[in-house]
């Protein structure tokens, strides 16, 4: 069967700045919470692999500009950092940076690949982090202005901006999990970064309306539908649980201007809440957005608890539901991710039937392998598993479509193999390889096929 896609639809993938830039710690740029951790606990990156050991992308980006033009790319996201911007965070904007940036999204257009810009992935400026990072207030406020200079700068060329990509992840890696910095274990710390957040998102989105900028704002979410064990009513409940704490807290107020109602009476109820002002409800309400980018990798399985909770120990999510492996599931065995294809196509439904039928696309998917060198035949890596991988995806994804589901895109985790947080070089995602020590590069099979799928518009 041929799998044709709706016209213009967007072709291309996803990247960040401080996974792909380089120059971490040059070039009139300042530091993130990354380049700090690392300097502090080496041995908490894979390999002792820190976030300067990317693919130089501040040197390369003519290069790595054509290499995208060379997979067919009709679309980019990448993000701009923060900290490479501004510094301190707040105050004096680095023109090495607006040279940078210029540069980049002007040769983006020249080649004919649109750029779409993320304002935060995952970088906090240390400065912003030293005066308590989504805690305070006052970085909401920092953003907002960090936000509005982008606009400024770029946005009479940038048409598609993102707020944040995967809000969620530096909650539950900063405060719940112990996965990025500042890895405290702490509920009610985690709740209220989650709402800072939400409060920066929706005074961007303000500012963005207020400059009437052209183009469209939206975020990037990392959707995990949750599908409980079984239809019994405790399973069912421990997945809505699941659902509104990791999905809904950021999609319902950028979709619907809101929180969710059992979300507010659940954190309450364990007095969790985050402290508010009467002022915050009009401010979220007016956050939402124009384009929602969905993040897809793995569902999330949950059953009800099979123990009492022990109420003197701390709050944390688990408190409502306990994680389950289904029989028989596909895995990912170097990440650890369940792969399941028709989730992509449950989120698509779900936006449509309960949120309106937003604009959204799919931002990111991908498939993280160890050691790919052993696929290697004549020179390249023959990665066949990405293909059915993609290819099992999208079949899906044009279900979806075909079924009305206002879905304009599929980008990829991500172009060329790059750093990873915790995980630096672990895990190579690229549909280019990249060799780390000579920097060179070389397209993989599922970078033909993806290319040839996007010339096409279509794949059989
Ligand atoms: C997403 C992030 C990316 C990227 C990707 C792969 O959550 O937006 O930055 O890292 O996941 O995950 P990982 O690199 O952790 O394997």
């Amino acid at each position: 069967m041929k799998y044709a896609f709706p016209e213009n639809f967007w072709w291309g993938s996803a990247a960040s700045a401080l996974q792909t830039e380089g120059e971490s710690q040059g070039n009139g740029k300042g530091l993130t919470t990354w380049d700090h951790w690392f300097k502090e606990q080496p041995n908490r990156f894979h390999n002792g692999v820190g976030p300067q050991n990317t693919s130089t992308f501040y040197q390369n980006w003519k290069a790595d500009i054509q290499l995208l033009k060379q997979l067919n790319h009709n679309s980019f996201r990448t993000s701009i950092s923060w900290s490479r911007l501004i510094p301190e965070g707040i105050g004096e904007v680095n023109p090495e940076a607006v040279a940078f940036y210029n540069q980049v999204i002007d040769e983006l257009l020249a080649q004919g690949v649109t750029p779409f810009m993320t304002l935060f992935h995952f970088d906090m400026p240390m400065a912003m982090q030293e005066i308590g990072g989504w805690e305070n207030r006052d970085v909401v406020a920092a953003y907002a202005r960090y936000a509005e200079t982008c606009f400024e700068l770029f946005g009479d060329r940038v048409m598609h901006w993102f707020t944040f990509n995967e809000p969620i992840v530096p909650v539950e890696g900063g405060y719940l999990y112990d996965f990025h910095y500042p890895n405290v274990v702490d509920f009610r710390r985690a709740a209220t970064v989650a709402y800072h957040t939400v409060l920066a998102h929706s005074q961007a989105v303000r500012a963005f309306r207020a400059g009437h900028f052209a183009g469209e704002i939206g975020i990037v979410l990392n959707l995990t539908p949750s599908y409980p064990r079984s239809q019994n009513p405790a399973d069912v409940k421990a997945a809505h649980h699941a659902d509104l704490l990791f999905n809904r807290s950021f999609l319902d107020p950028v979709l619907s201007g809101e929180y969710p109602a059992d979300l507010v009476a659940l954190l309450k109820a364990y007095d969790q809440l985050p402290a508010c002002r009467p002022e915050d409800s009009a401010l979220i309400a007016d956050g939402k957005i124009d384009l929602l980018g969905v993040n897809y990798y793995q569902p999330r399985r949950v059953k009800a608890r099979d123990s009492a909770v022990n109420p003197l120990a701390p709050f944390m999510p688990e408190w409502f539901f306990d994680s389950y492996e289904m029989p028989g599931r596909k895995m990912n065995p170097y990440r650890g991710w369940e792969i399941y294809e028709p989730g992509i196509y449950d989120i698509l439904v779900n936006l449509r039937d309960n949120y309106g039928n937003p604009r959204c696309f799919i931002s990111e998917n991908g498939m993280g392998v160890e050691n790919e060198q052993r696929f290697i035949e004549d020179g390249q890596i023959n990665d066949q598993y990405r293909i059915e991988f993609i290819s099992e995806h999208l079949k899906w994804l044009h279900k979806g479509i075909s079924e009305g589901c206002n879905c304009l895109g599929y980008h990829m985790w991500t172009f060329i193999d790059n750093w990873s947080w915790c995980n630096a070089y672990k895990n190579r995602y690229g549909f280019v390889q990249l060799d780390i020590i000579t920097q060179q590069r070389t397209i993989k099979k599922s970078g033909e096929w993806f290319a040839a799928t996007s010339l096409n518009n279509s794949f059989d």
